[in-house]
């Protein structure tokens, strides 16, 4: 299988999140996919190619505009403003306030297009992200070209963010994009399957109301696990997208046996429905030792799993998302890559 990425993901790496109530080193750091990119070559997955130049039609028909101005200008508008550190949110509008009204002071407006105050922007933020996105969109070329599958080795990851908001750690969302890059690209009906710890809330907003995506989620139930506010079992889509979202939300401690079940869930639904090709939201932070996640998944589970998607004979396109226990990330994550091909 080939491998997208690009060196440039290193252009965002925010000096701190806001974790626990103190500054630490963000979780989402560079060196997650470096572990994947030396797992890779080590198991002699050495077709890893830097992506042409990104794409921004897709993703100007997709989001937001004025997110996506936004994304690209607000370091600067910070900056101008004399704000001295990095892009933080501190003021949202929660309920009882204007949900629609757009300041026009960048403290403002990144509270508005904000959903998680952890997640900062640097200087390199935006370029990295349209990387990762470049790195997803190249991915999907090769798939529309004949490919099986390929691997789009994504950092900054996307599936939190949506139509206008960024947050927990992402920014544009690489495999909505890229999922209606596939529709674009004349697959009728294209399944989103988001296997990573936490919710994609992001992928889920983009799609929610729309018949031509399938979107299933297998995840922390949100009553005890960030996006905490959507992920629910009950969200099962909208209008013309009624019953085709659907989400496995599972508790603290939940093993391979449980989620297992689910995924083959998933499958079977995402079978039944009729897709003609996937697109692999891929966290591997359900895995036993991911510092933030609560999840009991070992390291050959993830093989396992990729055997079971695999099988689903779809032509897929695989994007990285999360996974934190940063020296096993490589492992898990090549794992699925592995019980893919070899299903
Ligand atoms: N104290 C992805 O896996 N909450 N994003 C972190 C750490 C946000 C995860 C809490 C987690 C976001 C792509
Ligand atoms: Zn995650």
């Amino acid at each position: 299988m080939r491998t997208y990425f690009s060196d440039d993901n290193r252009l965002h790496f925010p000096q701190a999140e806001l974790s626990g109530g103190q500054f630490v080193t963000p979780f989402e750091r560079p060196s997650r996919v470096e572990y994947v990119r030396n797992r890779l070559l080590t198991q002699g997955m050495t077709d890893i190619r830097a992506p042409g130049p990104v794409d921004m039609a897709p993703a100007q028909k997709l989001l937001d505009a004025g997110f996506l101005r936004f994304l690209e200008t607000a370091y600067d508008d910070w900056k101008a403003e004399g704000m001295a550190g990095e892009v933080i949110a501190a003021n949202v509008p929660t309920r009882g306030m204007h949900q629609d009204r757009i300041p026009e002071n960048i403290d403002g407006k990144v509270g508005y297009y904000c959903h998680a105050s952890e997640t900062a922007i640097t200087k390199g933020t935006w370029a990295a992200a349209q990387s990762s996105l470049a790195s997803a969109q190249h991915a999907q070329a090769h798939v529309a070209a004949g490919a099986r599958a390929a691997f789009a080795l994504c950092r900054p990851p996307g599936h939190h963010a949506t139509k206008d908001q960024y947050g927990g750690y992402c920014f544009l969302n690489n495999a909505a994009i890229v999922a209606q890059m596939m529709r674009d690209g004349g697959a009728a009906k294209v399944a989103v399957l988001d296997i990573d710890f936490h919710h994609g809330n992001g992928t889920q907003d983009i799609f929610y109301d729309r018949g031509d995506v399938f979107f299933a989620s297998l995840h922390g139930d949100p009553r005890h696990g960030y996006p905490y506010f959507i992920g629910y079992a009950d969200e099962t889509g909208t209008g013309a997208g009624a019953g085709a979202n659907i989400n496995y939300p599972m508790p603290p401690g939940t093993p391979y046996s449980i989620w297992s079940q689910a995924l083959d869930d998933a499958i079977a639904k995402i079978g039944a429905w009729g897709a003609d090709a996937l697109v692999l939201s891929l966290g591997v932070d359900a895995y036993k030792d991911d510092p933030i996640s609560f999840f009991k998944l070992d390291s050959d589970d993830f093989t396992d799993a990729g055997r079971r998607v695999g099988a689903m004979g779809l032509p897929t396109v695989i994007c990285m998302e999360g996974g934190y226990a940063i020296e096993a990330v490589g492992i898990n994550t090549v794992n699925v890559l592995e019980g893919f091909e070899g299903a």
